[in-house]
């Protein structure tokens, strides 16, 4: 099998450059996403990232992260989490040291203590200075029950987006996917998106592929995203098919639904990503090239 690897957004760029490495030296496709995820989660100025990441409602960066091994399907996450560097390596601590898949929370606190991945890290000056504008923002709103209200509008805004999610296939064709986030900027304490849950942020299955989503979790997650990509990549379509084809099924069934994009590699190596909005952004690069390259997809119309 020839590796490739996948991620989510412009900034996907380093993260491939990151695992690629890992590739390169033979090296598995998991810890080639956990590498690559590693990189931006170590990126300071990632306000949707890592604890750059903007905080919750009360000041507070709450982390989200997930991974999976589509040679075991073995998974592991983490989910609203204070003061750990990297959620994803937490979430393989899950994985492989425990026998869950998922731990929230103070419990999620304790198991990083007990691995030594704590860090404790002041919030960046410029993620609390928008914070607290956003917080005085929202004094004046009155959201509509029930609906995502500021949350929504606050969430259009481009720089919110920068969710790491990147999916890999080594040269034994193991296939693996991890995601890491902050989640919704300035979100109600102990919100969860779709990040850490596998299926919706998260999915890998060495017969299929893998997939990966970044966007609004409260869309994402009512559709489970990433299962139904590789669930269309086990009928035999391409990873590109099988993205336009979830993106199809969702608006057909919905069309109202914005803000959910996604990656997806099959396991034969190829890239694809779709969305419900006008356009996205990703990585690939396979082990014959010497670059990454930045793809654009247009977003799919409904039928
Ligand atoms: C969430 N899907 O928590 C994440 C956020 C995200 O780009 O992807 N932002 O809903």
């Amino acid at each position: 099998m020839k590796p490739a690897i996948v991620a989510t957004w412009k900034f996907g760029v380093e993260a491939v450059k990151a695992g690629m490495r890992v590739l390169q030296a033979q090296g598995s496709s998991l810890d080639a996403v956990e590498e690559a995820v590693k990189t931006i989660e170590d990126d300071s100025t990632n306000r949707s990232v890592g604890l750059g990441g903007y905080p919750n409602m009360e000041g507070e960066v709450e982390l989200d992260a997930s991974i999976m091994d589509g040679s075991t399907m073995k998974a592991g996450a983490v989910a609203a989490v204070k003061n750990v560097k990297h959620p994803i390596s937490l979430a393989r601590k899950v994985m492989e040291e425990t026998p869950h898949v998922m731990i929230v929370g103070e419990g999620a606190y304790k198991l990083a203590k007990a691995f030594n991945l704590t860090y404790h890290a002041p919030l960046q000056p410029d993620a609390e200075r928008v914070w607290r504008e956003n917080m005085r923002r929202m004094m004046g709103l009155k959201p509509e029950r029930g609906t995502l209200g500021f949350w929504a509008q606050r969430f259009t805004e481009p720089e919110t987006h920068d969710t790491i999610g990147v999916v890999a296939v080594d040269e034994k064709g193991n296939i693996a996917a991890g995601t890491s986030t902050s989640g919704f900027s300035f979100k109600m304490p102990g919100r969860v998106g779709d990040s850490p849950i596998i299926g919706s942020g998260t999915y890998a299955d060495n017969l299929a592929g893998g997939a990966c989503a970044t966007g609004l979790g409260e869309n994402i997650m009512r559709y489970c995203v990433t299962r139904m990509a590789v669930e269309y990549m086990y009928t035999g379509l391409s990873a590109q098919e099988a993205a336009e084809s979830v993106v199809k099924r969702i608006l057909a069934r919905e069309p109202s639904v914005r803000q959910v994009f996604f990656i997806a590699l099959d396991a034969n190596g190829r890239p694809g990503a779709s969305t419900t909005d006008a356009s996205f952004e990703f990585a690939f690069m396979n082990i014959d090239m010497a670059e990454p390259e930045l793809k654009r997809v247009q977003g799919v119309k409904p039928i």
